[in-house]
């Protein structure tokens, strides 16, 4: 992909050069209010509203100035800590199956990360004073972001391209968060940051692309406006039925997966190639770096544990709680916050939290835990297995 040395007209008679557009944008940028915050980046405040750091946030306004987007175009956003690498994976595996089938020895996956595959707008291909010239690139168009959606580039709006929204429970986006923010403030001589500390920003809303809330709201009304137009994705039903979503991805994209393929289990073959243990395992994640506009970011960074309702090893039942009253308090009657369907063989949606306490079980009753796994076993092992692992961890480092 090459950059063009162009110019921006920025108004009729003037014709701004690249190098003045993000200049002014920078300009622009460096007056808002900003705040360290839950980073080990200063982040830019913007209208109230969203926090991002300053090469990002220039690039997102450079991106909105010069991409032109075509209806064929796929963007992939997401809120950072929330399954980007992962959807990027399995939408490029997909989307690409055909020139690129899944264990051919020379599958791009063997040299590139995801994030090579699928370039961000803001950190990489609107980054370094260029304007790249995304006109060579073959259908369909692949990008991402991490933007809210009110700052996704406006031509992306206006071609009805299609979006893929992957949103993942708090607790775990703000523990994948910390513990890669602390890994680069440790780097840069930065004290580490406490999980307390973290979550007192998260709650604020100071948080990289956050708040939280309004970033799922966004892509969430989007959706529900314009289903056709906004998929969204929830982490933990990833986690619970990775296929479903490959083929609804398909399908949302317009490359269903034909009988033969099918039959050919083309589908678990894209599902075992994205795994978490299969890309931790490839060299390129061990040893490959991807080049950032914030610098080159070792592969390795982008896995941890890859698990559901990890913060129960990090956050105390306090915090837990805390957050889990802003997302309810914030989500409620947003649709966000229930469970829907139920029936076998389709995505089931189920409400944001994952590990989510009723009654009985925020007061504790061990019996009545054992008791409802007893009883719902057969329908709903992988769920509540789940859960109830969770919730039992919760009353074990309670009793500790
Ligand atoms: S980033 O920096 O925004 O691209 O990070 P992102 O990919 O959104 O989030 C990183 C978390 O996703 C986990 N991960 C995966 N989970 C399941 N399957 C696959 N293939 C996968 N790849 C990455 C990764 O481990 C981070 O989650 P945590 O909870 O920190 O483990």
């Amino acid at each position: 992909m090459s950059s063009s040395a162009g110019t921006y007209p920025q108004q009729e008679g003037h014709a701004e050069t690249n190098e003045e557009l993000y200049q002014r944008f920078t300009k622009l940028v460096s007056s808002w209010p900003c705040s360290q915050a839950l980073s080990n980046y200063q982040l830019y405040c913007h209208h109230g509203g969203w926090h991002g750091s300053l090469a990002p946030m220039v690039g997102t306004m450079v991106a909105d100035a010069c991409f032109a987007a075509r209806p064929s175009d796929v963007v992939v956003a997401t809120l950072p800590k929330s399954g980007t690498t992962w959807i990027k994976a399995l939408l490029y595996s997909t989307v690409h199956r055909a020139e690129h089938p899944v264990g051919s020895s020379d599958h791009p996956f063997n040299s590139l990360g995801p994030h090579e595959c699928i370039k961000f707008f803001e950190y990489q291909l609107y980054t370094g004073n260029r304007v790249p010239d995304l006109d060579e690139l073959p259908d369909p168009r692949l990008f991402a972001t991490h933007v809210p959606f009110a700052s996704l580039p406006r031509s992306v709006l206006a071609s009805g391209c299609k979006i893929v929204y992957v949103c993942r429970d708090p607790k775990d986006h703000l523990i994948s968060q910390w513990s890669f923010a602390n890994k680069f403030r440790v780097r840069d001589g930065l004290e580490p940051l406490s999980v307390e500390a973290a979550a007192g920003f998260f709650c604020d809303g100071v948080s990289p692309f956050g708040p939280y809330w309004d970033h799922v709201l966004g892509y969430w009304r989007a959706h529900l406006a314009h289903p056709e137009q906004v998929l969204f994705f929830r982490y933990e039903e990833m986690s619970r039925d990775p296929a479903a979503h490959v083929r609804r991805l398909a399908e949302f994209v317009g490359c269903q997966f034909s009988v033969e393929e099918e039959e050919d289990g083309v589908v678990d073959a894209i599902v075992k190639l994205c795994s978490f243990e299969n890309m931790t395992g490839l060299e390129v994640t061990k040893r490959g770096k991807t080049e950032l506009v914030v610098g080159a970011v070792e592969n390795s960074s982008f896995f941890r544990r890859g698990v559901v309702a990890d913060w129960v090893n990090h956050l105390s039942p306090e915090t837990a709680g805390r957050i889990d009253a802003v997302t309810e308090a914030r989500f409620r009657g947003s649709g966000l916050l229930t469970a829907k369907s139920k029936n076998k063989g389709e995505i089931r949606e189920r409400g944001i939290i994952a590990g989510r306490w009723s009654k009985e079980e925020q007061s504790g009753d061990l019996a009545f835990i054992l008791l409802k796994l007893k009883l719902q076993l057969d329908d709903d092992k992988l769920d509540l297995w789940q859960d109830h692992l969770c919730i039992l961890k919760c009353l074990v480092m309670t009793c500790k």
